[in-house]
């Protein structure tokens, strides 16, 4: 993914009607579109390619199986245009290996779960943030995703992986998240869903937060 605007738009609203506007709108200011399960389970697979219209696409299946089945699933993410998957690493090195292993077939990336963002994510996730972090620089993922809602903590991962994995943040905005504050800790880009999607204006807003990130 080329850093443009550093901005990443968390697409989940569940009408592709309504995404498409939404994309077509922000197009200029997001240097990715990431998907989740709200909208894909409630439009189908085919919202990869059709956003992928208007920006790469990252899918946010948080892939967390045994190895066979997290190639399986990584498989056909890639297969329905995805640039990038986000998995989950507590899974093990054998589980996080084989979604790499789909996504150097795809020329894609794979970002690894390090913490969450959310209030609940510091109790289980925080003990194994920095293990995970390692495991990713360590078997070649693409980044990590850590949270904005703690940007001492982005600080830190940072510091773990060092420069050549990208870190990116959800949680500005709706959950408390600054972007200037997690740009200045260390992440290369920032993921904003409600804000934008929820605005009276998402393009204005979309670009609002690309002022705030300062690239
Ligand atoms: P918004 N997301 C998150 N925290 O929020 N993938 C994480 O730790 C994480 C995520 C996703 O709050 C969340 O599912 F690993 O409306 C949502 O799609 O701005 C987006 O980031 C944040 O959405």
């Amino acid at each position: 993914m080329e850093r443009n605007t550093g901005l990443i738009v968390a697409m989940d609203v569940t009408r592709m009607d309504r995404a498409v506007e939404i994309a077509s709108e922000v197009a200029e200011c997001v240097d990715a579109i990431k998907v989740g399960y709200p909208l894909v389970l409630s439009e189908g697979l085919s919202v990869i390619s059709r956003l992928a219209d208007y920006a790469p696409v990252i899918a946010d299946f948080k892939v967390a199986d045994i190895p066979n089945t997290d190639e399986l699933i990584c498989e056909q993410v890639f297969k329905a245009g995805a640039c990038g998957v986000i998995v989950h690493g507590f899974t093990g090195e054998d589980s996080l290996k084989a979604c790499i292993g789909v996504a150097q077939r795809y020329d894609g990336d794979i970002y690894v779960v390090s913490e969450m963002s959310h209030p609940g994510g510091s109790k289980y996730f925080q003990p194994i943030a920095d293990e995970i972090a390692s495991m990713a620089y360590e078997f070649g993922a693409t980044g990590i995703v850590a949270p904005a809602t703690r940007p001492e903590r982005v600080k830190h991962l940072r510091s773990i992986i060092g420069d050549g994995l990208s870190i990116i943040s959800p949680g500005v905005g709706a959950q408390g998240g600054k972007a200037s504050d997690v740009i200045a800790a260390g992440a290369n880009w920032i993921i904003v869903g409600r804000s934008i999607y929820n605005s009276e204006n998402p393009k204005e807003t979309a670009m609002e937060l690309v002022t705030g990130i300062g690239i």
